[in-house]
């Protein structure tokens, strides 16, 4: 009896031995097992990524080649064979409408299975991707180019980023005529002002006041006490251009009037009879771009913010700037200024304004002299013009989208920034 039990103690414990076995062993195959399935979902991702990128890099090769070369493009004419041109530039259509609206041109979406265009291809081939059947059958990519001015040409809005003493010389006219327009009070404009051009600046010194505070301390300083009061995370000034309007969010006086960036009431804490209604400023503003607006281009809003478009004696008077940018609009729209339909024949540019003297009759010479540096009559073009692009390719429910701004140096576009997403 007593010999048994270590014979029983073995059999049970080869017993334990063989389950655990049995189990690992198990263990490992279902991870075998889900490892290879993996690895097969891995590779179908990582194929479809590379088919993915390919895509984006058809993309982007359009998008350079309409952006090198739409000024070059023959005008619309009335006798033009646009089937014979459209063999010889396939992207005609894409050229002419960056080059006409001064704006924005979309390119697709292109379904990959089509014939292939030459150019295109040889590009591609230049980069790497050999041949036509590594894109061909699937997928689609959608080109958008925007021009937002640069070089000798307009944006649509003014771009804040240089709204400030080393970006721009006349930072201050246009900031004053900016805040006029959206109905800010007179006494209040310093303190945006103060405020943006020190969340901008490198330094840290501190302008002035900012309605909430003195100014002792710097501007960290000031971030730091404002955030500690109201018991929130702890942020500094940007001290360098802003990525997106809605950083202004943060500036002091703009979390006190935050209606300035939506519209609507400016002081909502005053008597119902003393409140003040005041536009969206970002509706005039962006992030990116030159010093100079597009007159074919930017809304009536915007166009009322130009010095000497609104009255540089009097700026707090809107009745000028809205004649003067109503004439420009219309005359956009195909009516003249004594309220007749442009006549086409007549105009060389049809309702295209092509220089200041044609700014100034259609503004029956109402506008100031002083508009005239911060106009353009086109969209960005020669060295400096600033894009904006949008690739978007499409394979097999996957989507990629990049966003890019690029600019041009000495003909040829360099990226400024390549954002990919994811
Ligand atoms: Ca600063």
């Amino acid at each position: 009896m007593t010999r048994r039990r270590p014979a029983d103690a073995r059999r049970g414990s080869a017993l334990v031995m063989v389950i655990w076995t049995i189990a690992v062993l198990s263990i490992m195959v279902v991870s075998f097992a889900v490892e290879a399935k993996l690895q097969t979902a891995a590779n179908v991702y990582m194929r479809e990524r590379v088919h993915m990128d390919h895509l984006v890099e058809a993309g982007r090769v359009l998008a350079e080649m309409v952006i090198a070369t739409h000024q070059s493009v023959p005008d619309y004419s009335e006798d033009e064979d646009i089937d014979k041109l459209l063999e010889d530039d396939r992207w005609l259509q894409e050229k002419r409408q960056l080059k006409q609206t001064g704006s924005s041109a979309t390119i697709g979406p292109i379904v990959v299975d089509e014939k292939i265009d030459e150019t295109l291809l040889s590009s591609l081939s230049s980069r790497g991707i050999s041949s036509e059947s590594e894109l061909e059958g699937r997928g689609s990519v959608t080109v958008q180019i925007e021009s937002v001015g640069g070089g000798d040409g307009g944006g649509p809005k003014f771009n804040i980023n240089n709204l400030y003493p080393k970006g721009n010389p006349h930072y201050a006219e246009i900031w004053e005529n900016i805040l006029y327009w959206a109905g800010v009070p007179e006494d209040d404009h310093a303190y945006f002002m103060n405020a943006w051009i020190d969340w901008r600046d490198d330094d840290d010194v501190k302008m002035g006041d900012y309605g909430d505070n003195s100014n002792e301390g710097g501007e960290k300083q000031y971030y730091e006490d404002l955030c500690e009061e109201n018991e929130e995370e702890v942020y500094k000034p940007r001290n360098g251009p802003i990525p997106d309007l809605k950083e202004l969010a943060k500036l002091g006086p703009f979390r006190e009037h935050p209606g300035l960036l939506t519209g609507g009431v400016y002081n909502p804490e005053a008597k119902e009879e003393d409140q003040i209604v005041v536009s969206n400023i970002t509706e005039v503003l962006t992030v990116f771009g030159g010093d100079k607006i597009n007159i074919n281009l930017a809304s009536k809003e915007v166009l009322m913010c130009i010095p000497g478009i609104r009255s540089t004696d009097d700026p707090e008077d809107p009745e000028d700037a809205d004649l003067i940018s109503q004439a420009i609009i219309d005359w956009r729209s195909g009516i003249d200024k004594d309220g007749n339909a442009v006549d086409l024949e007549e105009e060389e540019t049809g309702t295209l304004i092509k220089d200041w003297s044609k700014l100034k009759e259609i503004t029956s010479d109402e506008i100031g002299n002083e508009a005239q540096e911060y106009i353009g009559y086109t969209g960005g073009q020669g060295d400096g013009a600033l894009y904006r692009i949008t690739i978007t390719a499409e394979s097999m429910g996957m989507k990629h989208v990049v966003k890019a701004k690029a600019t041009i140096k000495e003909s040829r576009p360099v990226y400024l920034e390549w954002a990919e997403d994811p």
